[in-house]
């Protein structure tokens, strides 16, 4: 890394040896995971990079937009709406993490049964090793799970710049109004934040951009329900993790090519595998930056992942926006409409979600489920057992797997997905 780099973070208060530390793991599990698949697409070259500058040019691109007078917004939830981030004149940025770290110093402020997302985001930021965190003007927590709720009252005492979103956990006409008021008080915030009043044109601008961002990751879902399977899980997922941090336009541009080369691989009927290889949904728990563990045990025991039902995956990116109103109000309530079809496991009762689940077995082709989750997620791990037995009711074979960040369960797990891929052959 460049010593102009290594300035960047000392000025944005990382502490450089810790951070020295993750980047070093970092690297090292990238080259061992991603760069040891074979077949991969040229145009993952683009992602490549973007990982290997995750925290160096990325960064001083925000830096010099906070330099230009834009604001950043950090969000842990894809609640958030980046479509009034966007129109506000201002760039949001994905915080989640999906690493341990500084554990000792994060147990002692939350309990050690909390999940390890939440805990991750609390490591990241007592680490002091995430210049995306450290580059945010505001930090946007939510009232989603249990966990995540109370665990942004200690956050606020480690930043100051904490903004909390109620959400709703019913799906009710009651629910959409606190959504629909929930996001006029964050477009006033951010109004504030920015000094930029939302008008109908950059409103419309903002939904058109993300819509493009999600509009090419529905044209990669699409190409990855080929058989043979033209991409990795693996490389599918961090293209669906890079969505959270890109330029919006670079990353629209990238998928986009990816997918016409994907297109030239399917008609040649070229894969990333063989024909026939046992196909897997993941279902479940949000897959952050650098979590890989799932898809690399899985796509190294002899199947592909073609599909992420997660927020890192298509929960987070289903729906456009409607784009068509003509004021401000308008396409409020259609960002409104958009956002209150997440089926985020916090609702009660969420019924879309295992809808939503045998579709994308159905439309993937897929031969089983792997249902994905945390250790201490309570809504996912509780919403598993009636997936797990509607999925089975109806022939489609189900693993509940429950994990952590850790690699200590990284053989157990192994052994039980090698036994499940080998029932779907
Ligand atoms: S919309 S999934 S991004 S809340 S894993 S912290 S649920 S205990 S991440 Fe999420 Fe928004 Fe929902 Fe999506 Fe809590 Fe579970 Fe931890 Fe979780």
């Amino acid at each position: 890394m460049s010593d102009d780099y290594r300035q960047m973070w000392k000025e944005l208060g990382l502490d450089l040896d810790a951070h020295d530390a993750l980047l070093g793991v970092l690297g090292q599990a990238y080259q061992d995971i991603y760069l040891a698949q074979k077949q991969r697409p040229e145009g993952m070259g683009y992602f490549d990079f973007v990982m290997s500058e995750v925290h160096g040019l990325r960064i001083k691109e925000l830096v010099d937009e906070k330099a230009a007078g834009r604001k950043i917004v950090g969000s842990y939830c894809v609640f958030v709406p980046e479509e009034i981030v966007l129109a506000a004149n201002a760039t949001l940025v994905g915080l989640c993490s999906g690493a341990d770290f500084a554990t000792e110093d994060v147990e002692r402020m939350l309990p050690r049964n909390t999940c390890a997302l939440i805990k991750s985001s609390f490591g990241f930021k007592l680490g002091k090793v995430c210049p995306y965190l450290e580059s945010a003007d505001m930090i946007v927590g939510e009232n989603t799970c249990d966990g995540k709720k109370k665990a942004y009252e200690s956050l606020a005492g480690l930043v100051d710049n904490l903004y909390v979103m109620d959400l709703p956990q019913v799906k009710s006409e009651n629910g959409k109004a606190l959504l629909k008021a929930e996001f006029l008080r964050f477009k006033a915030a951010v109004e504030k934040l920015t000094g930029v009043t939302i008008t109908a044109e950059r409103l419309k601008d903002g939904i058109q951009t993300v819509n493009a961002k999600r509009a090419a990751l529905h044209r990669l879902s699409a190409l990855r329900k080929t058989d043979p399977a033209p991409v990795s899980g693996l490389d599918g997922l961090l293209v669906n993790q890079v969505f959270f941090y890109d330029n919006p336009a670079r990353f629209t541009a990238s998928v986009n090519k990816i997918c016409d080369e994907l297109e030239k691989r399917i008609a040649a009927e070229e894969g990333v595998f063989a024909k026939k290889t046992p196909r897997i949904l993941v279902s479940g728990c949000p897959q952050a930056v650098p979590n890989w563990k799932l898809p690399m045990i899985v796509e190294t025991a002899g199947a592909v992942i073609v599909g992420e039902e997660s927020c890192v995956g298509e929960r987070g990116t289903r729906n456009l926006t409607d784009d068509s109103g003509q004021t401000v109000e308008e396409m409020l309530d259609a960002i409104v409409d958009r956002y209150f079809q997440v089926d985020c496991a916090i609702f009660t009762p969420n019924p879309d979600r295992l809808d939503h689940i045998q579709q994308m077995v159905a439309e993937t082709k897929a031969d089983g489920v792997i249902h994905y989750g945390l250790q201490f997620c309570q809504p996912y791990l509780m919403e598993s057992i009636p997936v797990e037995k509607a999925l089975e009711d109806r022939q489609i074979p189900c693993l509940r797997l429950e994990t952590d960040y850790s690699m200590e369960d990284v053989g157990q797990l192994k052994t039980r997905v090698e036994a499940f891929v080998e029932q779907l052959r």
